[in-house]
């Protein structure tokens, strides 16, 4: 960092504004050169901030010119105001005025996609977190929330669409040519929550009725050659609406939802009120251009925009400290309805499966922290995983310890006490308390705390006595700020079973029951059960009732008798897991030993059960017939070794794939049925295991099974299937590997987000010359470095691969930290995201570690948004 150090801001310092905006009057005159704003706020002195002459205070940007200010129709002369850091201070107020402010902005050359931006031939914005003030100056933050109205004025021709919040109340036609449109909210929001579109769009139109009869119009609108692929978008949409009200009893608010697909966007959507801007990566859907996945996350981020309506929007945060109030809320929500609308178990094992994944990772890492974090330098860098997937975890324990009608009770309290305000999350769980009874004072430790607690569980049996003593302890490891750490309040959901598997009927605290709830307060505690007739194999955290890292030193056998028999699907996986990654361990131990691998697999009895039993949920043995993943065995790993990980994880699914052959021939001919398609979990699951089986046995080496390969390619009527070959094909070098890859660029070069699946796969290649073959991918012609998917798809890709990235020459972390650079000048928070894979340096084998160090350094010697300096300078700390 050249210039003075970006400083940090603290939860401690939180004051109330020293002004609320009562209303916001805005008028947009859109164009291609220049934008012009003009503002007019009905301001007054805030009656509960103690500071009762303080100065007014707005937040703008280093993008937003001054053309003039007023007071109550007195135009401020350049002596009554100053500039600073981009705010205008205005030393003397009166304590209720209007304030006009016109200001000029230049949409066209926003790279940074916040605040108003064009993408295509489109206007669109983003203002989450702090995007509103590149647009014009304001009391930018959560807590002041105002009632907007918005006119927009732009060509008629090139612009016949204009949206903002709310109804529109009024549309026409000027002498000019331009159309004049103007937009009303009549719920008060923040800033962040504001929106704006104009272009030339077509629209999917349909209608809701809610639970009181309120016919609500629903339009998603996209650029004219994605129209016909919102139809999967929209009915998500109706589902989401009757899911909240018959499960959380919230009904929508305004005459009219809409929805906007956009191809620059820095995220995946943004819950604007009543106007929810989508990436069109999460939004457009058909089934030959999108996978099961694509279609399993339309459908969650779908439901995600829109319950943020209550959870987010109608109940707001105070300050972005508080952001895991509404993100953990609505993942949480958004979780519960995907498990709702497909299959629970897969839902829960797919969602902790990337919780312990990337989660984890984070919260051991040097980004790591507390799910509402005591300061920041840059918002932007806490959407994290620990704010919105752990967030999401502790209203899961919130959830289990309250149970399912306390827990509503709870929602519906917390909703009716903070309608129209912008709160807290000890206002959440507070909320939780007062419904249920039920003491959550040392629970609120979980927001506080950052870093993955450890469980260590040990079982004592205890014959003539018929009892069984569980002793559970726990401890959290420092994390950087917090060195000490206090016991936390969990739920841990336990059962015992017999040596065949059987589920036991035991006494819990006078409960006889085959699944209990131990609640753990303390370091230590143990918890003791009756009438167990003999020495039981112990099932712990069932469901993964807290997010928490457990160990209890099962036998193979033990585990074995788990995977297939526990009543907890979890479970059953999770000891299928354990495992699988006891096997891994020990292999790549061999290999960083340079030893040659061999193992004798206990897998094999298993998996070859799983697949001749054609009772067994599809979805369940795919899951657990995939292999630990190499994210996730470098996130368990102390000293990461990424070569030794690939090579162990080869080795072991080609032992796999060769033993069982056969059996996999069989799965995949027998799943291999033409359907037509549809994304429910039935088929999704058939095509999951039927490509998970066709990736073994191609694995196995066998020539039918290539030609398999080939053919599903050539004749698959779906993306699903289609992309799956293409992916096995091109990672184990398949003879045909690259003219498929031809042929698939050749078919879909004009759907962009196919175009993209592709660049990601060439991209994560593992070659020779990997770093040739992205610098290719860069200069192609569907390349842009303006769009975030493309970049991400390049960028990630070259991540996931192990011999072009963590190429022992440094040459692949050098070649990251290079476009970091350029892109921290263009786009700050997708540049700051980008560096995550070099922040995980102190974790890798010393060659590779120093290397990564290096780069890391390199980079902070540049000029830095606050964005990426925050992520490195935290890194080197
Ligand atoms: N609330 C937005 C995220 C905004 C990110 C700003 N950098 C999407 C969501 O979580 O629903
Ligand atoms: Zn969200």
């Amino acid at each position: 960092m050249k210039d003075g150090q970006p400083s940090a801001i603290y939860l401690k310092d939180y004051q109330v504004p020293a002004f609320l905006i009562d209303k916001t009057e805005l008028t947009f005159d859109l164009d291609e050169s220049v934008t012009i704003v003009t503002s007019r706020l009905h301001m007054r002195r805030n009656p509960e901030s103690k500071f009762r002459t303080s100065p007014l205070i707005l937040d703008g940007g280093e993008d937003v010119k001054l053309i003039a200010l007023a007071m109550d129709d007195y135009q401020l002369p350049p002596e009554e105001y100053r500039i600073q850091n981009h705010q205008i201070i205005i030393t003397a107020t009166a304590d209720q005025f209007i304030l006009t402010c016109e200001t000029l902005i230049e949409p066209q050359n926003n790279t940074r996609l916040e605040g108003l931006y064009r993408s295509s031939s489109m206007f669109c914005t983003q203002c989450e977190a702090e995007g509103f003030r590149h647009i014009t100056y304001y009391l930018d933050r959560p807590d002041v929330m105002s009632v907007f109205t918005t006119t927009i004025m732009a060509d008629a021709d090139k612009y016949p669409v204009l949206l903002s919040n709310g109804n529109e109340i009024s549309r026409e036609l000027n002498e000019d040519g331009k159309t004049v449109a103007v937009w009303h909210d009549p719920f008060p929001k923040p800033a962040y929550l504001f929106a704006l579109v104009a272009g030339n769009l077509e629209v999917l139109e349909d209608t809701f009725v809610t639970q009181s009869n309120r016919t609500v119009e629903l339009k998603i609108f996209t650029e004219s050659h994605n129209i016909d692929k919102v139809d999967y978008s929209m009915d998500a949409l109706k589902r989401s609406m009757k899911w909240d009200e018959e499960k959380y009893g919230r009904e929508y608010d305004l005459d009219i939802f809409m929805i906007v697909a956009v191809d620059d966007f820095n995220m995946g959507a943004m819950e604007n009120k009543g106007l929810n801007v989508f990436n069109s990566s999460c939004l457009l859907a058909s089934p030959k251009t999108t996978t099961d996945d694509g279609y399993q996350r339309v459908e969650a981020v779908v439901a995600h925009e829109y319950f943020h309506n209550w959870s987010g929007n109608r109940v707001t945060c105070r300050d972005w400290f508080q952001l895991s109030l509404k993100e953990g809320f609505t993942v949480f929500r958004d979780q519960q309805f995907s498990s709702d609308m497909n299959s629970p178990v897969v839902k829960r094992i797919e969602d902790v499966s990337f919780l312990k994944t990337a989660q984890f990772a984070e919260d051991a890492g040097p980004m790591s922290h507390p799910v509402r974090p005591a300061s920041f330098i840059e918002i932007s860098n806490f959407y994290t995983l620990t704010i919105y997937e752990k967030g999401a975890e502790i209203v899961r324990m919130i959830h289990t310890l309250l149970g399912e009608a306390l827990f509503r009770k709870g929602s519906d309290l917390y909703f009716d006490r903070h309608d129209g305000h912008a709160v807290t999350c000890d206002d959440f769980v507070q909320a939780m308390q007062d419904a249920s009874g039920i003491d959550l004072s040392q629970f609120k430790r979980w927001y506080s705390q950052a870093g993955t607690p450890r469980l260590t569980v040990t079982g004592d049996y205890d014959k003539s006595a018929k009892t069984y003593k569980l002793t559970v302890s726990q401890m959290t490891p420092t994390t950087s700020n917090q060195p000490t750490k206090l016991p936390l309040f969990m739920p841990i959901r336990v059962g015992l079973l017999d040596t065949k598997g059987q589920a036991l009927t035991v006494e819990l605290d006078g409960e006889s029951k085959t699944n209990h709830v131990l609640t753990l307060s303390k370091s230590e505690q143990v918890f003791e059960f009756f009438n167990v007739d003999e020495a039981p194999i112990p099932s712990l955290l069932r469901g993964f009732s807290a997010p928490v890292k457990l160990s209890y030193d099962y036998t193979v056998e033990q585990l074995a008798v788990l995977m297939s028999s526990d009543e907890d699907g979890f479970n059953r996986w999770s000891a299928a897991q354990e495992l699988a990654v006891r096997e891994l361990n020990a292999l790549i131990t061999q290999a960083k030993r340079n030893e040659p691998l061999s193992i004798e697999s206990q897998l094999l009895v298993g998996f070859k059960h799983l697949l001749s039993d054609e009772s067994l949920d599809k979805s369940m043995v795919s899951l657990i017939l995939n292999l630990p993943s190499q994210a996730y065995l470098s996130e368990i790993s102390d000293e990461v070794d990424p070569q030794a990980i690939k090579q162990a994880r080869t080795y072991l699914k080609q032992l796999i794939a060769k033993a069982l052959e056969q059996e996999f021939a069989d799965c995949y001919e027998r799943n291999n049925i033409a359907l037509d398609y549809l994304p429910n979990a039935e088929q999704i699951s058939q095509r999951q295991l039927k490509n998970v089986a066709l990736s073994y046995w191609n694995e196995s080496g066998s020539i039918a099974a290539k030609k398999a390969v080939l053919s599903q390619y050539h004749s698959a009527d779906n993306m699903t299937d289609q992309f799956s070959a293409l992916s096995i094909a091109v990672n184990t070098d398949h003879d045909d590997s690259t003219s498929m890859l031809e042929q698939f660029y050749d078919q879909w070069s004009h759907e962009a987000l196919v175009v993209n699946k592709w660049l990601m796969l060439r991209a994560a290649q593992e070659t020779e010359h990997g770093l040739e073959q992205i610098k290719a991918l860069m200069s192609h012609n569907a390349f842009d470095l303006k769009n975030p998917n493309k970049v991400r798809a390049v960028l990630g890709g070259l991540g996931n691969s192990v011999s072009t990235f963590h190429d022992e020459s440094g040459s692949g972390y050098a070649f990251l930290a290079d476009q970091i650079i350029v892109l921290n000048k263009r786009n700050p928070q997708l540049a700051s995201r980008l560096c995550t894979p070099l922040t995980r340096w102190r974790k890798m084998k010393p060659a590779l570690s120093v290397l990564m160090q290096q780069q890391l350094e390199r980079i902070l010697m540049e000029e830095l948004s606050k964005d990426v300096f925050e992520v490195v300078s935290k890194s080197l700390a």
